[in-house]
């Protein structure tokens, strides 16, 4: 359920409750591809937009880019407690051993002392140096209980407040549930209305994990081009809002966060102007029932070796499962 909260900019911010109970912000600004021009991005979305919650991760290769537009905000009156920082534990720093010199090289990259969540990016585990795709052995065994038992000692020291997954499926989070003494509070998914994945969502709410929708326009840059979209912009053009907005306002229509990214600045103001209307009935169900249902970011590319293994197919990544 949304909670509804007010920014110092006068905007009306909704937030989720988490199992830890602490809120995540229902908008946030992705920071992917965002490199050079992340830290002017940052700046603008908690100055001038309004935002609190900021995603990124150590693959985006933008974590000093985005502290330092933290830090800049900050000198400009925001608190740190009220913000919501998001970053992930990468593929290479999968073991046991590699969890907390991660996480303290991602806290010192930000300048931070604390993150408010922090993800395993993908339930994989690369070699250092893996080729894309992967050479035979760039993918190595992952012991998801023992990196899962090191993610919850980091909870338990407070250097992160939440943890939590990316890129499950049914069967791995199942696994996780099986093991976890801190059940994650987040599962960060693709999910937009081309890949709206209700299994996955289904599962995380029957067990309280929160969700966040990545991707929420479609990725774009070789993406799915869902911002054209006939039935979005149809949906927009009626309702006086732009195909952005109606993206993101799905996804939280959904029960999900959403963190579309953007270094523009009047997309970036854009894209959380999402709180004072709602998509009607009829349209939520015309946007849950575009067809060609596919995944944007399937992991072909970093995890399938289609001769050597041990993912052969993009089948094999997700369990088979879709
Ligand atoms: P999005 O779905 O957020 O789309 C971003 C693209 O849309 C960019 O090209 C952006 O261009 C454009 N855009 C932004 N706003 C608008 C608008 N209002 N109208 C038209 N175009 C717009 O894609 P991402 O894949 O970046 O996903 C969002 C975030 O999710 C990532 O940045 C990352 O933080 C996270 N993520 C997490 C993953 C994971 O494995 N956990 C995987 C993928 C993403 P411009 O910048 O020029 O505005
Ligand atoms: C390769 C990283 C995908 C975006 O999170």
């Amino acid at each position: 359920m949304a909670h509804a909260t007010f920014t110092a900019e006068g905007q009306n911010m909704e937030s989720f409750r988490l199992l830890s109970g602490h809120k995540i912000p229902a908008v946030g600004l992705g920071t992917w591809r965002s490199g050079s021009q992340a830290t002017h991005a940052v700046v603008t979305a908690l100055v001038e937009g309004g935002y609190r919650h900021i995603d990124t991760a150590w693959e985006y290769g933008d974590q000093k880019e985005v502290g330092q537009g933290i830090k800049r905000a900050m000198h400009a009156g925001l608190e740190r407690r009220d913000l919501f920082v998001t970053s992930k534990l990468w593929c290479t720093e999968l073991s046991p051993e590699r969890v907390r010199p991660a996480l303290q090289n991602t806290l010192k990259e930000l300048q931070l002392e604390y993150l408010d969540l922090y993800l395993i990016h993908w339930p994989f585990r690369l070699r250092e140096g893996a080729s894309r795709p992967p050479k035979a052995g760039d993918v190595l065994d992952f012991d998801m209980e023992g990196v899962w038992r090191e993610m919850e000692k980091l909870a338990k020291d407070n250097l992160v407040r939440n943890i939590g997954v990316c890129n499950f499926t049914v069967t791995k989070l199942n696994k996780l549930l099986g093991f976890a003494e801190l059940i994650p509070s987040v599962c960060q998914m693709e999910m937009h209305p081309g890949w709206r994945n209700d299994t996955m969502l289904e599962l995380c709410k029957k067990n309280q994990i929160h969700v966040t929708a990545y991707s929420p326009l479609g990725s774009q840059e070789g993406g799915r081009d869902l911002i054209h979209d006939q039935t979005v912009d149809r949906i927009a053009k009626k309702l006086n809002k732009t195909p952005g907005q109606v993206l993101v306002k799905w996804g939280i229509q959904r029960g999900t966060s959403a963190i579309p990214k953007s270094q523009n600045p009047d997309r970036i103001k854009e894209n959380i102007k999402v709180f004072d209307w709602v998509i009607p009935e009829q349209d939520f169900q015309a946007l849950n029932s575009i067809p060609d249902q596919k995944r944007v970011l399937d992991g072909e590319d970093l995890f399938v070796n289609k001769t050597e293994g041990p993912y052969r197919t993009v089948a094999d990544l997700w369990d088979h499962e879709d």
